[in-house]
């Protein structure tokens, strides 16, 4: 394996052989040749029969009319999540969440801020206090999930992870806005991330994927032995840590079970390897397995450390067994999908060609029964080809499965699959597909549900290459959606999309409802009420009032288009202002925006909401602001001047 460290000059089709998987798979005995096949840019496109044609105008939603899916997707390292139409695959909404949004100034409001600060640990507001900082303003936000009831979308919430700066936050659904991020104690790069399907999503299961030393404040460094993982369940309807488990080896992905008694995390580092040779030295790594009425009762008993206020339970390997269990996968195991028959778990191999099924009916005796073999809980290996990272689910007993590096969707059937491993002589694999290029998530409609309804199939691919106008050395990714036909996959749309396609899910729209207008009563602005409120102001009422507090100024307004309450306010340089406007229109779509020029200062206050904004008014002069949502005929029309006088002396 001398081959590993990466050349200068190496071709990315070179760079996928020479790293470390290829290295791996070859030593299973995989010949190098085929590993590399699937990454050629030659794939033909399939001819589209008249059969598929019709299929595929079926798919297609007319301008005007509504998807029958809403799609929420994850956008990587940009940072917020995306609200997709499936299947016209239309962008509709993009809602920030880790990153900083501009158009509604999310990052900025002082609601907004407080979100960010609520659930913040000590050490961070310090580290970005000496940075000359509020909040952190990028995220990675790998996995969006909604909230379940027995088993089903619920539509109240979606959760989604952060691990860029180990944090997990949450999206109300009825406004489609974040009201809760929670960072981490003790975990580091949040990664895996699932809600608990049964009977409800009381927790959100959460997996740290960074190991560090149990207290990470640098008095342990370069000591690899004293390093630890941990798995978070976090209340999600407090959005607090509800406890921990320390885990032996990194932790991936992670799903829980539809009886409410478990949650697995693979893990590809059960090497505890610090480098790429060290985390793939092994044939073998594990998902975790962790036995949740054990670990809450062990904690009621009180058999846990208290880490940073956070009940921690040693689920280590040759710790108490009660807890957590560690089922060997080979190879690096990444996917971690629960099966909609309640029964199935598929764990993708990733450096092995295999998807291992666990059947979690046999949790129960593995669990009592220490001799039984470590595998025992196994039913199913199937190989279905190179690079396994994730598997969907149609609800007809049927699983598929990206092939990152064969960048295929492989259509297997999850009994003949069994079968196979019982020694029939059955093949599972009902198709291969061919997606553009390297997939990595997919998604089925309402597949991770009771609901799976085996209609639609989205490929998130990791990239598009030749498939589009080049736009420089960045491209973007690609994502195509395939009606489920029989045993086929028939592509209905192809497109790009900006980093980065991550992960997807697919929910019918009746089990979602957002509001037109906000709610005057609406939580999200409770603190700035509580101000207004001091301040004797009515914030549901017309405003226009200034209150000087010291050398804070609050500038109370309305917006109703085209006009502010105020055309003018004054305040004297060196002022701390706070602009506080409630947008009094009360009919959809007539949000207003506030941006005050040359001040880095904009935000969205969509009808019936109120919102608020705070900046130091440094540079004397007149600036005007302005409506940077385009609200009325007289939408330019809607600004106003702030004076700023200079200081005396
Ligand atoms: S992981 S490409 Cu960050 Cu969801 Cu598998
Ligand atoms: Cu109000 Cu544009
Ligand atoms: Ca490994």
């Amino acid at each position: 394996m001398s081959d590993r460290i990466e050349k200068p000059g190496i071709s990315r089709r070179g760079l996928l052989g020479a790293t470390a998987s290829g290295a791996m798979l070859t030593s299973l005995g995989l010949p190098r040749a085929a590993m590399l096949a699937g990454t050629a840019a030659t794939l033909t496109a399939a001819s589209t029969s008249a059969a598929a044609a019709a299929t595929i105008a079926d798919a297609h939603v007319a301008p005007g009319q509504l998807d029958e899916y809403y799609g929420f997707w994850s956008s990587g390292q940009s940072g917020e999540v995306r609200i997709l139409g499936v299947p016209s695959m239309r962008e509709l909404m993009r809602v920030p969440v880790f990153n900083r949004c501009s158009a509604t100034g999310w990052g900025q409001t002082n609601e907004s801020i407080r979100i960010h600060q609520e659930n913040m640990l000590p050490q961070t507001k310090a580290y970005l206090a000496a940075n000359g900082k509020k909040i952190h303003d990028n995220g990675d936000l790998h996995h969006v999930h909604m909230s379940f009831t027995e088993g089903r979308y619920d539509g109240r919430f979606l959760f989604m992870n952060d691990k860029a700066n180990t944090r997990v936050a949450r999206v109300r659904c009825d406004i489609m806005k974040c009201d809760k991020i929670l960072e981490i104690p003790n975990a580091k790069a949040i990664h895996g991330l699932r809600p608990q399907k049964w009977p409800r999503t009381n927790y959100v299961f959460a997996n740290g994927e960074d190991e560090v030393p149990m207290v990470n404040d640098g008095k342990i460094l370069d000591e690899p032995a004293q390093y630890v993982n941990f798995f978070t369940a976090i209340n999600a309807d407090e959005m607090k840590v509800a406890w921990q488990v320390m885990v032996s080896g990194n932790l991936d992905n992670t799903d829980a079970d539809y009886e409410g008694k478990w949650a697995f995390s693979t893990s590809y580092n059960s090497e505890k390897g610090m480098n790429l040779a060290d985390m793939t030295s092994a044939d073998m790594d594990h998902v975790v397995v962790f036995n949740l009425a054990e670990i809450e009762k062990g904690i009621a008993e009180g058999d846990y450390i208290e880490l940073q206020g956070v009940k921690v339970i040693d689920g280590r390997k040759g710790a108490n067994k009660k807890y957590t269990r560690y089922i060997p996968i080979p190879n690096n195991p990444h996917g971690c999908n629960m099966a909609p028959d309640k029964i199935h778990l598929c764990i993708a191999g990733k450096l092995s060609p295999t998807v291992s099924v666990i059947d979690v009916r046999k949790l129960d005796e593995y669990f009592e029964n220490d001799a039984l073999d470590p595998r025992f809980p196994i039913v199913a290996e199937p190989e279905l080809g190179l690079g396994p990272l994730h598997t969907a689910f149609d609800g007809k007993g049927n699983a598929y499965t990206t092939l990152f590096l064969d960048s295929q969707i492989v259509f297997w059937n999850i009994e003949r699959a069994i079968q196979l491993f019982n020694g029939e002589n059955v093949d599972p694999i009902i198709s291969k597909t061919d997606v553009h290029y390297q997939p990595g998530h997919n998604s089925t409609s309402m597949g991770e549900t009771l609901d799976a309804d085996g209609k639609y199939f989205v490929s998130m691919n990791k990239f598009s290459k030749d498939r589009f106008l080049n736009v420089g050395p960045l491209k973007p990714e690609n994502e195509q959606l395939f009606v489920i036909d029989g045993d086929e996959l028939i592509l209905a749309h192809d497109g790009p999309t900006f980093a980065e396609p991550h992960d997807s899910i697919i929910v019918h729209r009746s089990a979602v409802n957002p509001l037109h207008v906000y709610d005057r009563n609406d939580s999200s602005w409770a603190a700035t009420r509580a101000q207004a409120e001091a301040d004797g102001v009515d914030i549901d009422d017309w405003m226009d009032t200034v209150v000087r507090d010291g050398n804070k100024v609050r500038i109370y307004m309305s917006s109703s288009a085209p006009n502010f309450s105020l055309e003018s306010f004054t305040v004297k340089e060196g002022n701390e202002v706070t602009v506080i406007i409630t947008n009094i229109d009360d009919i959809g779509d007539l949000s207003h925006g506030f941006c005050v020029g040359d001040h880095g200062v904009a935000m969205e206050i969509s009808a019936q909401q109120t919102s608020s904004v705070t900046f130091v008014a440094a540079k004397p002069g007149i600036y005007w602001y302005y409506c940077q949502w385009f609200c009325h005929a007289l939408h330019m029309e809607m600004r106003g001047r702030m004076f700023v006088e200079p200081r005396e002396g």
